[in-house]
């Protein structure tokens, strides 16, 4: 029990960016939500005069998301989740099944590393509903766009959706 009598004491900090605006921070908050975990949420405001400095608090990578875990700190988003998943029993793990555990972890590499094309011209807004022809994109992110939709359809033709994301609990 904590000073505050509380049986399960916050001890992860969160800090992230604009959730609407920051990918990179709502796939970090998305994850540590889902797996059911208590953390404080630590928002910044980006690209502001002090962004520079509010985030060399945190880290020298200058990046969010950064989680914080007592004295450990741990930057960029899938880094969290890998730590988080391999820390925090209970939360939430790749697939058990060996094929889908690889397709899985292709997928996150896949989507960590690549798509700048659609990150440049496509960033994300969730608030804002527009409709765009794919015309309107360069011939890269048409291609990129193509690849996400095989990839989704490809998932979920293999492994099925099942509602997983009518589960996430909403909390933004
Ligand atoms: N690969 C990193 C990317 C993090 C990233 O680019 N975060 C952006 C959020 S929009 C950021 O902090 N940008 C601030 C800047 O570039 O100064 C991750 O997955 O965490």
């Amino acid at each position: 029990m904590d000073a505050a009598g509380s049986e399960n004491p916050v001890v992860l900090k969160l800090v992230i960016g604009n959730k609407n605006y920051s990918s990179w921070s709502l796939r970090a908050w998305l994850y540590l939500v889902q797996s059911g975990l208590a953390f404080e949420e630590i928002r910044l405001r980006l690209f502001t005069e002090t962004w520079p400095t509010d985030i060399a608090r945190y880290s020298p990578a200058g990046r969010v998301p950064v989680l914080l875990d007592g004295n450990i700190t741990v930057w960029d988003s899938l880094a969290i989740m890998e730590y988080v998943r391999e820390t925090y029993p209970g939360s939430v793990g790749w697939p058990r099944d060996l094929a889908a555990y690889a397709y899985a972890r292709a997928v996150a590499a896949e989507m960590h590393s690549g798509f700048l094309a659609v990150r440049e011209e496509l960033p994300q807004n969730i608030r804002i509903c527009q409709k765009r022809s794919r015309t309107d994109f360069s011939s890269a992110a048409q291609q990129q766009i193509l690849r996400i939709e095989t990839l989704w359809q490809d998932c979920y033709q293999r492994f099925g959706g099942r509602g997983y994301l009518a589960s996430f609990r909403s909390r933004m």
